[in-house]
């Protein structure tokens, strides 16, 4: 991967390579963590962090589920966040923050363990590929289903949850395939292994609802919007499997992935990116960076001196 210089933990900016936890880590243990992935782009107005504020609700809230009191509030991992990007110099990155049990115990009602907090930022680019986000990637739709709610909460991004998408994303690597889509326990179509579905039929603009166990993604939120916005029809509803390959069009929301097309699903050929996935691509890429002003409110500004100030010597 891509490192930069500093990463922000419990409270201090470490070098890179000395950010370190402790080997009997309740996290590392049981997967007890919730975090986010959130990014921030260049745009001309300096570098601007895409939501940021609905991304740290979304961790508070994930803590929460687990019965996880962060140490610090949403303000205060925020400020953090643009101190660690005005320091590391960074322009354009992805921001991962993740509050995890630490050391302290072990055992399953761990209340010595106390809640680490991490802020990391480096650049990442695009996460299925250039090719992949301008000509579609091939999916398949995996052999695991989703977590459900009966077990675990969809609605959390909490770490243990994703050992459920690394079986789907293995699955379709495996097999050849770029992405893996999974179905919920009922078998209706449900989201990527790390990214939210949607799909044209009709013309209508047709995404599986919370009841689905979708992940409630924010990009997923912000592109309903501005498809709304732009006068498409969009419609919450669940999706059964063949509806995948009789769609006239299929792309894929999320933060890392930003928003993919898909040209192929189970070996049925959707085809190369239609029209309403280029045209929404077109205007999200534009609020992304900055470039549609009835949007800004989404951005939340990075202050950097013209001259980033990049620290020549990193200190603890
Ligand atoms: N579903 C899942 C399971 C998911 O992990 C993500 C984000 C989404 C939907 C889309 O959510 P949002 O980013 O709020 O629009 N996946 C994150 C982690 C990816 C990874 O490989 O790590 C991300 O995109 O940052």
């Amino acid at each position: 991967m891509e490192t930069a210089d500093l990463i922000w933990q419990n409270g201090d900016l470490v070098p890179w390579d000395e950010a370190q936890t402790h080997v009997l880590s309740h996290g590392l243990h049981y997967g007890s963590g919730v975090f986010e992935g959130i990014r921030c782009y260049e745009t001309e107005r300096g570098p601007a962090i895409f939501r940021h504020r609905d991304h740290l609700d979304r961790l508070a809230k994930s803590a929460e589920l687990y019965y996880m009191e962060l140490p610090y509030t949403s303000e205060q991992i925020a400020a953090a966040t643009k101190e660690l990007i005005r320091r590391n110099g960074l322009r354009s990155c992805y921001i991962r923050p993740l509050a995890y049990r630490g050391y302290g115990n072990l055992g399953l009602y761990a209340t010595d363990a106390p809640i680490d907090l991490v802020i990391a930022a480096f650049p990442w680019g695009a996460y299925l590929g250039e090719e992949g986000q301008k000509h579609g990637i091939r999916a398949k739709v995996s052999s695991w289903r989703r977590i459900g709610p009966g077990g675990l909460i969809p609605h959390a991004k909490a770490s243990g949850q994703y050992l459920n998408s690394i079986l789907a994303k293995t699955e379709s690597q495996k097999a050849g395939y770029e992405e893996a889509l999974l179905l919920d326990e009922r078998g209706f179509v449900c989201e990527g292994s790390g990214e939210n579905i949607f799909l044209v039929r009709d013309g209508q603009i047709v995404t599986p609802p919370h009841v689905a166990s979708i992940l409630d993604g924010i990009n997923r939120k912000s592109v309903i919007q501005i498809a709304r916005d732009l006068g498409y029809t969009v419609v919450e509803r669940d999706v059964a499997r063949a509806e995948l390959y009789l769609a006239e069009e299929v792309f894929l929301t999320g933060t890392a992935a930003e928003l993919v097309p898909v040209r192929e699903i189970d070996d049925h050929a959707l085809g190369e990116p239609g029209e309403v996935t280029r045209h929404l691509q077109a205007k999200f890429f534009d609020v992304l960076h900055g470039r549609a002003e009835e949007y800004l409110e989404w951005l939340d500004f990075v202050e950097v001196s013209a001259k980033a100030d990049r620290p020549s010597k990193v200190s603890s």
